[in-house]
């Protein structure tokens, strides 16, 4: 079970990286490529998933994807669309940060049917868009305003309400390729007040960023557009 293997995880204190893939994301890198140097540095989980499916048949893209790997395969889904029997766990993410009932809850009684009859482990997780300071693919598709980077009140009363209805994980991202990661404060008073595994991603490019989230406590740093552009700096 992959929540059950993350909870330890963060129970003895290991911190975790994930990779994300992103289906629509073409670099000219081919897959096989990226996962490869995965499979050679020290992720831990790769996530499939993105804001956009223009590209690829997202089932066959994941199926492809574990045939390549031994990592966990963790569906971070951007839609009812993004659903696969292929992929270990899907995070069913619930944009909490937003008011838009589509992805608080409209894609997600889409999907239901569908992933009850897969073989798949649900994990319920409270997702929040934090300011980057740029208009952020995520935050237009998905409709929504992200919290203002500075309002770390803000940013842990939303994390909270996630914990009490439930969700198993929060994750707070700044977007994909975002100019500015999510500052360290808020991470620290998000984390000073939840007690699930907090999942940070969006802008973090270097090894340096990684340790900065984690040591403001980040229990799982997600990776993806470096993953994309230069996939060989993950052995760093
Ligand atoms: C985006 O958190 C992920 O949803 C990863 O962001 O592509 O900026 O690493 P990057």
């Amino acid at each position: 079970m992959i929540y059950e293997f993350i909870k330890q995880a963060v129970e003895n204190k290991k911190k975790l990286v994930a990779a994300l893939i992103d289906p629509d994301t073409d670099t000219g890198i081919p897959l096989e490529e990226r996962v490869e140097c995965i499979n050679n540095s020290m992720v831990d989980l790769i996530f499939v998933g993105g804001s956009t499916l223009y590209n690829r048949d997202f089932d066959d893209f994941v199926k492809k994807i574990k045939g390549l790997t031994e990592n966990p395969v963790i569906i971070f889904p951007g839609s009812s669309l993004q659903i696969s029997k292929h992929a270990d766990a899907i995070l069913f993410l619930s944009l909490i940060s937003g008011r838009n009932p589509q992805y608080l809850i409209g894609e997600h009684v889409r999907a239901a049917p569908r992933l009850r009859k897969m073989d798949i482990e649900v994990i319920p997780t409270g997702y929040m868009l934090i300011e980057s300071g740029s208009t952020t693919t995520v935050e237009f598709i998905s409709n929504t305003r992200p919290i203002p980077r500075n309002k770390n009140e803000i940013a842990l009363a939303h994390a909270l309400a996630g914990e009490f209805l439930g969700m198993k994980f929060i994750y707070m991202d700044a977007g994909s390729g975002a100019d500015n990661s999510i500052p360290a404060e808020m991470i620290r008073a998000v984390k000073s007040g939840i007690t699930v595994p907090l999942i940070i991603g969006g802008g973090i490019r270097s090894k340096e960023d990684i340790e900065e989230k984690f040591s403001a406590g980040a229990d799982i740093v997600v990776i993806g557009s470096l993953l994309e552009k230069e996939p060989e700096a993950l052995k760093k």
